[in-house]
């Protein structure tokens, strides 16, 4: 039941969706751990406190009066593929659909802390969104921090639009944190304060949650960077319950998407024998954006029979997609292959 309750509120991507470069809104991933908080967007500040020179008060208005710029970005949760692991670590049980890419548009990050002026003491700053609840027994603000070198970074910004319009509720009105090439959690949704802080910060979603720990007492890495993964449009026609393809006997034209937070991408290889056997797929080699997918395709000759297709991407740093999940405690980055079942039917 309680995974049941968070997967009706926290939306996947539908696969076919990524036909389109730019996900429409409504079909982008979502993923919310307490309630999206009701924010009146007149009233609405951003306070910008804390260890600083001068603190802030900025309205709406004061951000879009500000130089904006916009990046293409794709998104993923870190738990994405998380039900795939053995024992399933207990949370929104993603398969492979936490992801999306936005076109969001906003002030970078540091043009805001210029005007605040961080004291040479700074280490991080601490962001800090308007929804409240209990996670891991914890009562909290969700909260995220970044260190002074990962919040001046180009394209880190604070987003007021998403795909040409403000930003919808559910995705974080009126303003939320985007840090491109990063998992979904260092994106902070409904920010009403980034606080600059001389130590580092201990909060459950920075140093409890979002590590990769081997097990219980495993201290564990803090993750960050989107890890390489490819998916494939599943082929063909799907069956209602089992979600199981059929693809007529012929060429098949098969589709998909691509993306690293490390590198650009260097190669998609595809299989239909479960993975003995690869074979290279054609790729974008523009990228619209560092932070966005690309588009690649494949003509795959369908015989009749029972096929398992895989794809797999490798980028430029060499990080690549592994065979099978690797378990951690939380459920976290597994971009293991994508396996589609299909059944290949005489044409
Ligand atoms: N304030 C706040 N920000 C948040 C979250 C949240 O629950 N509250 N969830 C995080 C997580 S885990 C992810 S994956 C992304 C999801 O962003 P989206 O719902 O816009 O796709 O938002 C992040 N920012
Ligand atoms: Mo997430």
């Amino acid at each position: 039941m309680e995974e049941l309750q968070l997967s009706t509120r926290n939306h996947g991507i539908l696969l076919e969706a990524m036909r389109y470069a730019i996900t429409p809104v409504g079909l982008h991933y979502l993923l919310t751990h307490f309630d999206i908080p009701p924010v009146d967007p007149l009233t609405w500040r951003l306070r910008v406190d804390g260890n600083v020179a001068e603190t802030l008060s900025l309205s709406l208005d004061d951000l879009r009066a500000m130089p904006a710029t916009t990046r293409v970005v794709t998104m993923e949760c870190a738990g994405n593929g998380r039900a795939f692991l053995d024992p399933r670590p207990a949370s929104q049980p993603w398969l492979l659909e936490a992801v999306g890419t936005g076109e969001w548009t906003g002030v970078e990050l540091h043009h805001v802390l210029d005007l605040a002026g961080p004291r040479e003491s700074t280490v991080e700053f601490v962001l800090t969104g308007a929804d409240h609840g209990f996670d891991g027994g914890v009562q909290q603000a969700y909260q995220r921090s970044l260190t002074l070198e990962e919040a001046a970074a180009t394209g880190v910004m604070l987003a007021y639009d998403l795909n040409g319009a403000p930003l919808p509720p559910q995705h974080g009105f009126p303003v939320r944190v985007v840090v491109p090439g990063w998992y979904g959690m260092s994106n902070v949704k409904w920010l009403t304060s980034i606080t600059a802080v001389d130590e580092h910060f201990t909060g459950y979603q920075q140093a409890v949650s979002y590590r990769l720990r081997h097990h219980e007492h495993d201290v564990g890495e803090p993750i960050r960077r989107i890890l390489p993964r490819s998916l494939m449009i599943p082929p063909g026609i799907p069956e209602f319950l089992s979600r199981s393809r059929v693809v007529p006997a012929g060429e098949c034209r098969l589709v998909g998407r691509a993306w690293s937070g490390f590198a650009p991408i260097a190669s998609v290889e595809v299989s239909d024998d479960g993975g003995a056997t690869w074979a290279a797929a054609e790729h974008d080699h523009q990228q619209v954006d560092d932070a966005s997918w690309i588009g690649w395709r494949f003509t795959w000759q369908a015989t009749p029979g029972d096929h398992e297709l895989c794809c797999r991407t490798t980028d430029a740093k060499g990080n690549t997609q592994p065979d099978r999940a690797q378990w951690n405690t939380g459920g976290y980055t597994n971009n293991a292959v994508q396996r589609v079942t299909v059944q290949v039917t005489e044409s």
